[in-house]
């Protein structure tokens, strides 16, 4: 196992790869492994900038997705791709989808993709996403990209995956609108119109400046950055230095005042709870959440401690009465 530790943060892409299936695996064999890998992991972070994409079927994630890609493996960037790919419910295999439109960048050695089928999946993120980002971190890559199934609750739980949340929307997208009334703006950084092309272009426009509009009702705190829009065409690689630029401003703004850590501390929370509250439930099921003792292993975890793993028995055991 610290062989492969040592081989993922060489970068070496056949031990990525090996890592994330054992990370993706049910059996209870692998799982300790992977734990082990992941807690020895976590011990060398890298600099990665997670960026999650969301939207509806269709709009354009994955073509987005290669496009960008593109564009910043260009600048010389190491991109990673986690993406669940919802077409191999039927096929069976993910290989034959999401990679065969992604192709263009899976030839770049500075890429690794993984395309996961959506079978088996946790709310429109695979099992194990959490910690194949985790991986990828190490292994010294700039930007890990996950796309998701844009469906309610899973957007959530993409959100509290990444340092950067993109909604992607389509021309005349009425519908989706909506859900900036519902809240979605909590968790969206920036909304990407895609399709500013063709016969869609001034539809594209019209909806991006709906956006704005939409948006200004709600960015009211003045210490706030305001949610980006902006307009792109994934076939015709237009917009894609905006988004960048909007990518920086999101980073360099959450850094200057401390969001971006404190964003990452509160997914840990998140994803500690999640972790707690699974295990209790599996073992009890009744009960759950027990804030303080979280609060208290997050902020043990951040010191060094103590481990991601150890920290959630921690929880479990004193829960139980063990301790
Ligand atoms: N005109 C136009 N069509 C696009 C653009 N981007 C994507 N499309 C088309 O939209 C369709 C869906 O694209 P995908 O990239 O598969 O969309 P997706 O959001 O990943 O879809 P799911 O993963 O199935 O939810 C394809 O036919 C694309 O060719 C764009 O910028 N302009
Ligand atoms: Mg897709």
């Amino acid at each position: 196992m610290i062989n492969l530790r040592d081989r993922i943060i060489a970068g070496e892409r056949a031990a990525i790869a090996k890592a994330i299936t054992l990370v993706e695996s049910s059996r209870e064999e692998d799982i300790n492994h992977s734990h082990e890998l992941i807690s020895a992991l976590i011990k060398s972070p890298g600099h990665a900038i997670r960026v999650g994409f969301s939207g509806p079927p269709g709009v354009g994630k994955s073509t987005f997705i290669e496009s960008f890609g593109s564009h910043i493996v260009n600048k010389n960037f190491k991109l990673g791709v986690l993406a669940i790919d919802p077409s191999s419910n039927f096929t069976g295999g993910s290989i034959l989808g999401d990679k065969t439109r992604m192709s263009e960048i899976s030839k770049n050695e500075n890429t690794f993709i993984r395309s996961t089928p959506s079978r088996g999946s946790l709310g429109g993120i695979a099992v194990g996403t959490r910690e194949a980002a985790i991986i990828l971190d190490a292994a010294g890559y700039d930007y890990i990209f996950i796309e998701t199934v844009g469906v309610g609750q899973s957007e959530i739980t993409a959100a509290n995956l990444v340092d950067i949340f993109t909604l992607i929307v389509g021309p005349g997208s009425g519908d989706e609108l909506q859900g900036i009334k519902k809240g979605i703006t909590e968790y969206a950084d920036i909304f990407i119109v895609n399709k500013n092309d063709g016969d869609l272009a001034s539809q594209a426009s019209r909806t991006a400046s709906d956006y704005k509009s939409a948006l200004s009702f709600y960015n009211k705190d003045n210490n706030e950055l305001e949610t980006q829009v902006v307009l792109v065409s994934s076939i015709e690689n237009k917009g894609m230095d905006e988004v960048l630029n909007s990518f920086n401003k999101i980073v360099e703004f959450n850094k200057s005042n401390n969001r971006f850590e404190s964003r990452r501390e509160n997914q840990l929370a998140y994803w500690l709870e999640e972790e707690v509250r699974n295990k209790i439930l599996l073992q009890l099921s009744k009960e759950n959440g027990i804030p303080g003792l979280i609060e208290n292993e997050v902020q043990r975890i951040i010191s060094g401690e103590t481990g991601f793993y150890s920290a959630s028995k921690t929880i479990i055991d004193t829960f139980l009465g063990k301790k």
